[in-house]
């Protein structure tokens, strides 16, 4: 059945939520059954449905089902899942040529996504970027190039970060199960200091607005020796580690750090950029400039793309032949990016993610209302959560949580958990959802609580 279906995905799709089997429906079991002999178990699943063709806010599945789609393949399909101008612009590349490897013989569609790069991403200083496969690709390279450009070999993170399943960026990753448990041993001058997450800062949010900066900072100074770090990586907003946003002034307070001790500033904006937060970065909310920024995720509406940008004089510091890779920004992944940016310019989708988040917050809000166990909301545009606490309590309740999201998927909605302690909901719907579709969303995340 999945293999003879002709459905054609892309915003034609009815954009409706439709459900004719249990979830997963037979079809997907008999597809599980097939994966189970031939895929490694180490690969999870959110929701086991096969799925036959997306577009717009819905997925569908082998059985016939319709989802509606609150997770975009962890914040990938920002522009919609076989979006117009995606198809247009890679069915034209296909047909031309599929590779040729950058570094053999090169092709405008590479240039063309670095100038874009450098046009969108924060600050208008001179800057070069390098194009990768993936996100813990780009972030191992942006460490690379920081340590070369400075001479110095340290590296800070944040407790609750996620930047990778790389040797050195699972190293970078703070949370052991499941990404790094028995994957040891770990890459060196890897030095974590705690995150400005307020709903978790002991002494609650006004402490942390106040404390942060100058708990992070003496602790690098203490610990590891400003002179001695070559850069600090910060997701401007958490992904994986919860959707934790911090205080307003730390960001811009880090890069000042940075800019005063000669470090390396690089947002991972792999999870927060290209419009999903309302801004085409997160970090634009407070006119933060990195001094480099790692992009992939949304930046090519579905196909592997990943970027590092930064300023020239940093970049260029590395000799000629330091940096590739076979794939790294294949032509047909870059007509994608190019596609998917001329989206995102056209359809406005960073004011898309602050409707979005205008329509979501309030919803949300009321929601941890009625349920003392909703501890926080918090997120910017349509990069949304809601943290599980038991009652009252910082403890965290992934049970409840997981609950919560079987109960949405079981009635067509597809939503995602994360954070640290497997206590948050997450929402990353497709940016091009339609408002019926995401106020249905959040009916159906309502009905799943009140089954509680
Ligand atoms: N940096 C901020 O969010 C990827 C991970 C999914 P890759 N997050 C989704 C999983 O469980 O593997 C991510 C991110 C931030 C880096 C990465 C890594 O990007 O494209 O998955 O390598």
């Amino acid at each position: 059945m999945a293999t003879t279906d002709t459905t054609k995905g892309g915003p034609g799709l009815a954009q409706q939520r439709h459900i004719v089997t249990e979830i997963p429906g037979p079809a997907s079991r008999e597809l599980f059954e097939r994966r189970q002999r031939s895929v490694a178990k180490g690969l999870g699943h959110v929701l086991p449905v096969f799925v036959t063709a997306a577009g717009g806010g819905v997925v569908l599945d082998a059985d016939g089902n319709s989802l509606i789609d609150f997770g975009s393949g962890i914040a990938v399909t920002s522009v919609g899942n076989s979006a117009e101008l995606v198809v247009e612009r890679v069915t034209e590349q296909v047909e031309r040529f599929t590779h040729t490897c950058f570094m053999v013989a090169p092709y405008e569609g590479y240039v063309q996504v670095c100038e874009e790069l450098a046009r969108l991403t924060p600050g208008d200083h001179d800057k070069r970027s390098a194009l990768f496969n993936s996100g813990a690709e780009a972030v191992e390279n942006a460490v690379k190039i920081a340590r070369y450009a400075t001479g110095r070999t340290a590296v800070v993170v944040f407790d609750h970060a996620y930047h990778g399943r790389t040797n050195l960026t699972m190293s970078m990753t703070a949370k052991n199960m499941p990404y790094k448990q028995g994957f040891g041993p770990f890459a060196n001058e890897v030095y974590r200091v705690p995150m400005a997450y307020p709903f978790r800062w002991p002494g609650g949010p006004a402490a942390c607005q106040a404390e942060a900066l100058d708990v992070i900072t003496g602790l690098i100074h203490a610990q590891v020796g400003e002179q001695n770090v070559a850069a600090v990586v910060i997701e401007p907003i958490l992904g994986e580690g919860g959707f934790v946003v911090p205080p307003d002034g730390f960001l811009p307070g880090l890069a000042a750090f940075c800019k005063e001790n000669g470090i390396v500033f690089i947002a991972d904006e792999i999870q927060s950029g290209f419009c999903r937060t309302g801004d085409w970065f997160a970090c634009d909310h407070e006119r933060v400039v990195p001094d480099m920024i790692t992009t992939a995720k949304g930046i090519a509406g579905g196909f592997p793309l990943a970027g590092v940008t930064g300023r020239a004089e940093i970049m260029d510091a590395v000799h000629a032949g330091g940096l590739g890779g076979t794939f790294g920004g294949n032509p047909v992944a870059c007509a994608a990016a190019i596609g998917a940016m001329e989206t995102m310019g056209k359809e406005d989708l960073p004011a898309a993610a602050r409707r979005i988040g205008d329509i979501m917050l309030p919803r949300l809000r009321k929601l941890a209302e009625a349920y003392p166990g909703v501890g926080d909301v918090r997120g910017r545009g349509a990069m949304i959560a809601i943290e599980l606490v038991k009652p009252g309590t910082l403890v965290p309740d992934p049970e409840t949580t997981a609950k919560v999201a079987k109960a949405c998927h079981q009635a067509g909605l597809l939503v995602l958990t994360c954070g640290t302690y497997g206590n948050v909901l997450r929402f990353l719907p497709p940016l091009v959802i339609s408002e019926a579709l995401l106020t249905e969303g959040l009916s159906v995340l309502d009905d799943a609580f009140a089954q509680l």
